[in-house]
């Protein structure tokens, strides 16, 4: 897992910066967030097939081959629903992370568009825009989860633009932002539809954009999504992993979130 220190980053878009922004990513504000720990990959066919086993929860249906080739094990998993997502982080010692979470760990502090920085998304760091789903069923495009490393994100954290889009913890609500909590939001308390982040192998590019919000009913299953799973961090582990992961002391102490001035 990357280690996300806790701090402030930029979240949701300005018009003015980025075109491709739409309204439910206004307006762009600051977040604080604790630190957290993040997997660095998405959740592969294998890591999956554990779990299924292990639990005896449904097998995804694209999983024909005993379960499947062996050349798709280090594909991320895909036609899991966010309950299926849920449930694999919760028996894996971990949880889904929060849309808050799963932005800063794409972008970083800085508001930049995507996980490189703001030069536009393309096939050397991302797996997009590939066509295929129009032409009926077959296995879609994937890549291993741990390709595309000129694409990692700030904080080492692979294909958070593209491959599969990401089931997160929240629901969604468009209008989200205009009323989220600074510190540690965690989305609203309920609602119809869960969000999934970062675009997929079949999406244009401006879909892979950092900011970008999707959402989906908590029992859709998709050849576009899959997710990754994310981990609370306690300050004493924080202080164990310091050493070996951070290059940066991680802030602590008081806080107040600070309006973005222009
Ligand atoms: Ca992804």
């Amino acid at each position: 897992m990357a280690l996300v220190p806790a701090g402030e980053f930029i979240m949701g878009s300005d018009p003015r910066k980025d075109r491709a922004a739409g309204p439910q990513e206004f307006p762009q504000h600051r977040v604080y967030l604790d630190v957290f720990a993040i997997d660095r990959y998405e959740v592969s066919n294998v890591e999956y097939l554990r779990f299924v086993l292990a639990t005896g929860i449904d097998w995804p249906k694209f999983w024909r081959e005993n379960p499947f080739p062996e050349k798709a094990a280090l594909h991320p998993v895909i036609y899991v629903s966010w309950h299926e997502a849920d449930a694999y982080c919760r028996w894996a010692g971990k949880r889904l992370p929060t849309e808050a979470e799963w932005e800063k760990a794409a972008r970083g502090e800085d508001g930049r568009v995507f996980p490189w920085g703001n030069e536009p998304a393309g096939w050397i760091k991302s797996n997009i825009a590939h066509p295929g789903s129009k032409r009926g069923f077959k296995y879609p495009p994937l890549a291993n989860i741990n390709r595309y490393d000129k694409g990692v994100s700030p904080y080492g954290v692979h294909q958070m633009a593209g491959n599969v889009s990401e089931w997160v913890a929240d629901w969604f609500d468009p209008e989200y932002y205009q009323r989220s909590l600074p510190d540690n939001p965690t989305g609203p308390v309920a609602g119809e539809l869960k969000v999934f982040r970062g675009g997929s192998w079949n999406e244009d590019p401006e879909v892979a954009r950092s900011a970008g919000r999707n959402a989906g009913t908590p029992d859709h299953r998709s050849y576009l999504t899959g997710f990754r799973c994310a981990r609370t961090e306690t300050s004493s582990m924080v202080n164990r992993q310091r050493s070996l992961v951070m290059t940066e002391d991680v802030a602590e102490g008081p806080h107040s979130p600070v309006p973005i001035h222009h």
